[in-house]
């Protein structure tokens, strides 16, 4: 066991300063949640509607609009984007009143990714 007096640059926390003894504070930067917002498929809704909600809510052009459509329509949903949470609701609601006001049984909804 070593005796001699002990330099500020070799003591236990291998940090030469005064303010050796305060633990470091990692710093952590906080990412907001993303949502997914998805379409759900039914029998009653035309095709040409979902695409043309898929364009005018999502700024997705005909073919993309098109090719995600078709997913939905085959394998019962799929996701149309993923955004902060108070841009998901909006897009929701957008594409919930608008099927609702053209009385077609549409389904939209958000999950925490
Ligand atoms: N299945 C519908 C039809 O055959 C089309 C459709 C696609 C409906 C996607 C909803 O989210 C949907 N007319």
């Amino acid at each position: 066991m070593s005796l001699r007096p002990m330099m500020n640059s070799e003591n236990e926390n291998g940090n030469g300063s005064e303010t050796s003894i305060l633990a470091k504070a990692k710093p952590r930067t906080q990412r907001p949640p993303l949502y997914k917002v998805m379409l759900l498929n039914d029998d009653y809704t035309p095709m040409e509607f979902v695409v043309h909600i898929l364009e005018r809510f999502f700024g997705l052009n005909h073919a993309q609009a098109f090719e995600i459509m078709l997913t939905v329509h085959k394998k019962g949903l799929a996701v149309v984007g993923v955004f902060s949470f108070e841009v998901a609701e909006t897009k929701v609601a957008q594409v919930m009143d608008f099927a609702r006001r053209h009385q077609h049984p549409l389904q939209c909804t958000m999950e925490k990714e």
